[in-house]
């Protein structure tokens, strides 16, 4: 069905929906890794390209174009390629558009692996690679080399939550001819849209909110344009990171609530931002819901929620904060993120791990650092956990 001109909640549902041959509702999983050719002929042109017929599922598969161009409407993009993982969208893109001499321009406090597969593995083909804090504009300016390709944010920062201001870094990143990549994860389509905002190339783990069960692992990219979007599919299907058909099957239920579901976790977030800011054994904390975030007015102009994601301090640092952890029993003590239950973790120790000392602490990824996703749960029980944790710190 064609949604161009609908509502963000009927694209949720509709978009990418194609009519399948036995009238299903839901979109069937197509579990096959390849498809019958009509004849000889038939296959040749699906392989020049005359013919869009499917081929091999690595390359395409009905289940995965329906999330993919699910997607791609949901950020306004030209289309859509899923991954395997994340981590595997950011791998794609750093493929596709990063060779050896090329320089690219990324957040100090990007999720540790985008960072560290930069550093450990892409320098020894040759990328150079720095970071800076994103959010301050006159240090990517300072950045900015002969052979710098790309400049890549990712806001809200994970875990620092700092904003970077993605209509500010399209303007640079046009000034200077540089690729701007957006990493959306933090806030879904549905509070961000990088593309709409200037960005060449917006991607996500979708592992978090948009399909927002804890259940499965998968990432995607969508682009503005038509050109990045053919060097970024073949990257993907070269290097092999294609999103599986169940995966597709079961991101395309999760995303149809994803509005339903940030609705309610923010509307949550607000309220226990506010219950930390008021506790007296927190030391600081950071939403861009709140007025003491630095950036809670250009996370007003770029957002259209401030989301459910927070992270925070205790006046007895670290071993405060893993007595607290220890002492919560509603919210899950586990990495990831953006799902429907409320999560709390350690980065500087957990997801951040692969990171430096030195350059966590540059990137303000201190060791006092609590990160807490907020789920869909009845908030009282939410704050109640938090409240009973605190109690025995
Ligand atoms: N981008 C962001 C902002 C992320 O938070 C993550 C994973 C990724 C990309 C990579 O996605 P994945 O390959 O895991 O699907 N973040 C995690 C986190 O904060 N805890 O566990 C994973």
């Amino acid at each position: 069905m064609k949604t161009d001109n609908k509502g963000f909640n009927t694209k949720l549902i509709h978009a990418g929906a194609f009519d399948d041959p036995y009238g299903s509702a839901a979109v069937p999983i197509y579990q096959t890794s390849t498809f019958k050719f009509k004849s000889a002929q038939h296959g040749a042109d699906c392989f020049s390209g005359k013919s869009d017929g499917y081929i091999y599922t690595r390359i395409g598969n009905p289940t995965i174009r329906a999330f993919e161009q699910n997607i791609a409407q949901l950020e306004n993009g030209y289309d859509g390629v899923a991954t395997s993982s994340g981590m595997g969208a950011i791998t794609t893109v750093y493929m596709a558009l990063l060779g050896a001499g090329s320089h690219i321009i990324s957040s100090d406090a990007v999720y540790g692996p985008a960072r560290g597969v930069l550093e450990q593995d892409f320098s020894r083909f040759g990328v150079e690679a720095s970071f800076v804090n994103t959010s301050k504009l006159e240090q990517i300016q300072a950045a900015i080399k002969p052979n710098t390709k790309v400049l890549y944010i990712e806001t809200p920062a994970n875990p620092t939550m700092e904003i970077t201001d993605i209509v500010a870094c399209a303007k640079i990143a046009r000034d200077h001819k540089l690729i701007l990549v957006v990493d959306n994860t933090f806030c879904s389509p549905y509070l961000q849209k990088p593309l709409d905002l200037g960005a060449n190339v917006v991607l996500h783990s979708i592992t978090k909110f948009i399909n927002g069960h804890a259940d499965i692992v998968g990432g995607v990219i969508v682009t503005k344009e038509a050109e990045l979007y053919k060097k970024i599919r073949h990257s993907m299907v070269y290097m092999g990171c294609n999103m599986d058909p169940t995966q597709s099957f079961m991101v395309l239920r999760g995303v149809r609530t994803l509005a339903l579901r940030i609705d309610r976790a923010q509307e949550n977030a607000l309220k226990v931002a506010d219950f930390l800011q008021n506790h007296p054994k927190v030391a600081w904390i950071r939403f861009p819901g709140l007025k003491s975030h630095p950036q809670h007015e250009l996370a007003k102009t770029q957002m259209k929620g401030f989301g459910s994601m927070m992270s925070f301090g205790l006046k007895g640092g670290y071993e405060a904060g893993k007595k607290l952890m220890d002492n919560v029993h509603l919210a899950l003590l586990a990495v990831s993120l953006g799902g429907v239950e409320t999560l709390i973790q350690h980065p500087a120790s957990m997801t951040h791990a692969a990171v430096s000392t030195q350059d966590k602490l540059k990137a303000g990824i201190t060791d006092d650092l609590v990160r807490f996703s907020v789920g869909i749960e009845d908030v009282e029980d939410i704050i109640e956990d938090l409240s009973n944790g605190l109690d025995k710190v």
